[in-house]
This record gives C-alpha cells, structure tokens and sequence, in this order.
C-alpha cells in the first residue's frame, strides 16, 4: 500500500519516534498524544481494518499486544496500569486505515471512553 501512512514507516520511508520493533511490528509515539503514554502498535503487513483480519493472522495480533505489553513495561506502566483499544471505522474514531493498537497509560482514565 504505497499511499498508507503506516507502511511507509514499516518500510522506514517515515522515521517514528519508535519505542520497539521486532520482525512482525512496531511501536512508536503518537504525534498527537491523549495521555503521558501514547503509543501505537502496527503489523508490518498492511491490514486495513479490523474487520479485514483474517483467521490465519490471528498470531500478529497476539504479537501486537505483545508488543503492548512490552511497551507499558518500557514505560513503567505494567503494574500501574495502562489501556489498549482498536478503533473500528469512523464512528469509533478510526482515522488511519491500517490496522492499530493504541496503548495509553500515565493518567486516571475514564470508563466509557467518548
Ligand atoms: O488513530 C490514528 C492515530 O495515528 C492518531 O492517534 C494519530 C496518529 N498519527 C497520525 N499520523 C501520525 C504520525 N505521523 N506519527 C505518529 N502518529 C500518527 P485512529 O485510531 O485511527 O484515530
């Protein structure tokens, strides 16, 4: 997907403010951080929504959270807590149509989200 945002800096045309990477996915800063951690978990492979997973990619998804976890450990936030979330298509705030894990932690969240 030459046009998509996400695999530009899988392919490393884009430098992120990358927090790990391994052989499957990356995690880096979000340009527009909602907590003191903000940080986004991408599969190296272009997969647009979740809707779009397919089952015999279910293991790149265990690896993104993973990754996740690894990353609030990184950022001190494994045993004070942190949030994941998915966004599904517009209505759930989608914005960036490769697929994405948001992980969030440094501040009091709120249950529902917006
Ligand atoms: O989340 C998409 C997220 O992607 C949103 O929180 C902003 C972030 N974003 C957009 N462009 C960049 C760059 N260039 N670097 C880092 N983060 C970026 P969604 O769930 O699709 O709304």
């Amino acid at each position: 997907m030459t046009d998509c945002l996400f695999c530009k800096m899988a392919a490393g045309e884009i430098q992120p403010d990358t927090v790990l990477e391994t052989d499957d996915v990356i995690a880096f800063r979000d340009i527009n951080p909602q907590a003191p951690t903000h940080v986004l978990v991408i599969p190296k492979q272009h997969i647009a929504t979740l809707n779009d997973l397919q089952p015999a990619q279910a293991e790149l998804v265990g690896k993104m959270y993973l990754a996740a976890r690894e990353v609030a450990r990184i950022d001190g936030l494994d045993q004070r807590g942190y949030r994941t979330v998915m966004n599904c298509l517009e209505e759930a705030g989608q914005s960036v149509f490769h697929l994405h894990l948001h992980v969030l932690g440094g501040r009091p969240m709120q249950w529902p989200p917006g």
